[in-house]
């Protein structure tokens, strides 16, 4: 079996690098670009962090694909294969870095033969680096990290999203699953505006289970195995395995909490990521 150790290695460095950059722009004034809505934000710095990622990368690797939030932003084609794939979401918690909201994360998955090897989540104003190696143990600043195991959901802390969806049906969905959830009743209910730092929030043992509907896989790639190797469970909302690129996922401290939180909550139809070939140009990151 093949050792990505050293990618590992090198993600970690190269998300080092590109925080000090997120960082120095976090206090300063941003242009702001809306995406797919008014709560759906890019900056320059977003563009800019994950170009510097995918270069650093690529040279290093230069046969390694990439599937980068930004580039499939500007019309690149969303193309997940077997080859070594690096996902990137540079910065996750837009919204939060335009708003110096102290939650944003760099994001970065690899994936062989559409299974994950690692995953890296650094929340860069907390200085906090999450990452898992496929059967290695998932760690926070070194620490082995271990989830609640938590089993009954009336004790759980339950982290989701609203997300940038604005229409009537995904509003009214979302705000219908926190009501549902508060009445079952769970101990509460959190979210901190970026996917991937509230995943890792499960894998801490901080909080017992996550779910968002809507979300892309630059935002969970990272954490679900994150949440794995820290003993927990991810799955689809609909009790499925779990599925990158449905945009829906559950992560839990057990089995049994995600299969509660799948019972009570309902999805929204949403685009798969891999879906949609009309939208993408061919050429770019990937050069094919
Ligand atoms: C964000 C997610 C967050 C969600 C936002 C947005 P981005 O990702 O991490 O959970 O609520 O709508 O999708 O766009 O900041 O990389």
């Amino acid at each position: 079996m093949a050792d990505w150790t050293d990618c590992l290695n090198f993600g970690i460095s190269v998300a080092k690098q590109a925080s000090e950059i997120v960082l120095s722009a976090f206090q300063q004034q941003k242009e702001v670009k809306l995406k797919s809505s008014p709560a759906d934000l890019v900056t320059e710095t977003d563009q800019r962090v994950e170009k510097i990622l995918i270069s650093a990368i690529r040279t290093k690797y230069p046969l390694h694909r990439f599937i980068g939030e930004e580039s499939v932003a500007t019309g690149e084609c969303l193309e997940w294969t077997d080859s070594p794939t690096w996902i990137i979401d540079p910065i996750d918690g837009t919204v939060n870095f335009v708003h110096r909201f102290p939650f944003v994360a760099i994001s970065i998955a690899f994936t062989v033969n559409k299974q994950t090897e690692f995953g890296i989540v650094y929340s860069c104003v907390e200085d906090k680096l999450f990452y898992a190696q496929r059967g290695r143990g998932a760690f926070l600043n070194g620490e082995r990290l271990h989830a609640s195991r938590q089993e009954d959901i009336s004790r759980c802390v339950v982290v989701t999203e609203i997300g940038a969806e604005r229409d009537d049906l995904a509003l009214s969905t979302m705000t219908s699953n926190i009501f549902r959830l508060l009445k079952l009743p769970v101990h509460g209910v959190r979210a901190l505006g970026t996917a991937a730092v509230d995943m890792c929030q499960v894998a801490t043992g901080g909080a017992d289970a996550y779910y968002h509907i809507g979300m892309h896989c630059w935002d969970i790639a990272a954490s679900a195995i994150i949440v794995q190797e820290a003993g927990g469970v991810v799955m689809d909302t609909d009790g499925s395995e779990f599925d990158m690129m449905s945009r829906r996922v559950i992560a839990a401290s057990s089995a049994e909490v995600a299969r509660r939180i799948a019972q009570v909550i309902q999805a929204f139809p949403c685009r798969r990521d891999d879906e949609d070939p009309h939208r993408c140009v061919c050429g770019g990151v990937n050069g094919v």
